[in-house]
């Protein structure tokens, strides 16, 4: 029964036929940060909720945020509104956000920390969180795909590690390369928390899951192996175990021509390719495996007009003869024009 409610949902967004390698005239559209300070309307609901944290793990604001965007642009996908940092909370970190900084974690300098972290999420904690995507599911119409993600383990332990975000992920390179064994340990706790909690979010009713790895950039070589490919295949891996055929998008933003090895060797769906990504390359080297979704410019969707005409065509000529998500190469910045969303829709769906 479940199993032919899906297949046939499956049929009905486009998002998801990308996915399963079909191309589509047009594109399914949707941006990275899509739910954010840009829209007035988020501005509002996360003034009423108090702390980034508290909008988080309050179903129904953040169902509400997350389905802003979808009702003022119809983009082709919802993406669950929380942060990646939830997981490291449900792994008994303390983690806050500072106004107009950014997230603070209570920092894991020490090896005895690190051994001292439980494995297994706090699924209490999260609880929250799966209702939200219950909820949103709900709410979207029968062509707009929902979105759940995590953090990919090198990018989240970035953060645990610093306590903050860095420039360049000294600090965890730092343990990496001193104390391997010590962020192995790290690295194999937040494999098994999240295929749990990417896991749930499918029980839930997300559709896709996309794995955010923003720093995978700084690392390369051995080390790219070691802490982006190797971990992200174990998450796709044992994720698949608990839920066959499911679909993952891996973002290892940064990666340039890692990426054909990421590809090859993590199993994931689709990738999503940042701005760094030569689009011929993606084309030839990438597309001609798995989906692509990318890869405008933000800092190009900022300024608007022509610019922003001609890198959208530039996408569409580029990569649209084949199965292509539109999207950002990296999140919508906060001072973009609506107006510029506008235009670029415009352009894509003609
Ligand atoms: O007060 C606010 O509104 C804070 C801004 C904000 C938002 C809107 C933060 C703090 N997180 C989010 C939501 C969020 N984070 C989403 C929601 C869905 C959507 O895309 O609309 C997603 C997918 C994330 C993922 C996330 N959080 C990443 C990976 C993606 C990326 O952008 O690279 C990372 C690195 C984070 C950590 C984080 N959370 C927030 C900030 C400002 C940061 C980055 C901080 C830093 O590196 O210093």
């Amino acid at each position: 029964m479940e199993e032919s409610a899906q297949t046939e949902s499956m049929g009905t967004k486009p998002l998801l036929r990308v996915l399963d390698g079909k191309r589509e005239t047009p594109p399914p559209v949707w941006m990275m940060r899509q739910a954010g300070r840009y829209l007035p309307e988020y501005r509002a609901v996360r003034e009423r909720a108090g702390g980034f944290l508290d909008l988080c793990f309050n179903p129904a604001l953040a169902m509400e945020v997350t389905l802003q965007p979808v009702r003022r642009f119809g983009f082709d996908a919802a993406i669950l509104f929380s942060d990646i940092l939830v997981v490291p909370l449900a792994l008994g970190r303390k983690v806050w956000f500072v106004e107009g900084e950014g997230p603070r974690l209570e920092p894991l300098s020490e090896a005895k920390g690190v051994r001292l972290l439980r494995k297994e999420a706090d699924d209490k904690i999260l609880a929250p969180i799966y209702e939200t995507v219950r909820c949103v599911k709900r709410e979207l119409g029968a062509q707009t795909a929902l979105i759940g993600f995590c953090g990919a383990p090198w990018t989240v332990a970035t953060y645990m590690i610093a306590g903050q975000g860095t420039k360049d992920q000294a600090p965890a390179k730092a343990m990496a390369s001193a104390e391997p064994e010590v962020f192995q340990h790290l690295v194999d706790c937040l494999v098994e928390a999240s295929v749990g909690y990417l896991a749930r979010q499918l029980d839930a009713g997300a559709d896709v899951v996309q794995i955010f790895d923003t720093w995978a950039g700084s690392l390369s070589g051995e080390a790219f192996g070691r802490w982006c490919v190797e971990p992200t295949k174990r998450l796709v891996t044992k994720l698949r175990q608990r839920k066959p055929g499911a679909k993952i998008v891996g973002f290892p933003r940064g990666a340039g021509k890692d990426l054909e090895r990421y590809i090859a060797e993590t199993g994931v769906t689709a990738v999503s390719v940042g701005n760094e990504i030569d689009r011929a390359f993606a084309r030839d080297r990438i597309q001609s495996r798995v989906p692509v979704q990318g890869n405008v410019d933000p800092e190009i969707l900022l300024k608007g007009g022509d610019a922003l005409a001609r890198e959208v065509d530039d996408v569409l000529q580029t990569l649209g003869g084949g199965p292509l998500i539109f999207n950002l190469g990296h999140g919508i910045l906060p001072q973009t024009p609506i107006a510029h969303v506008e235009q670029m829709l415009k352009r894509v769906r003609g």
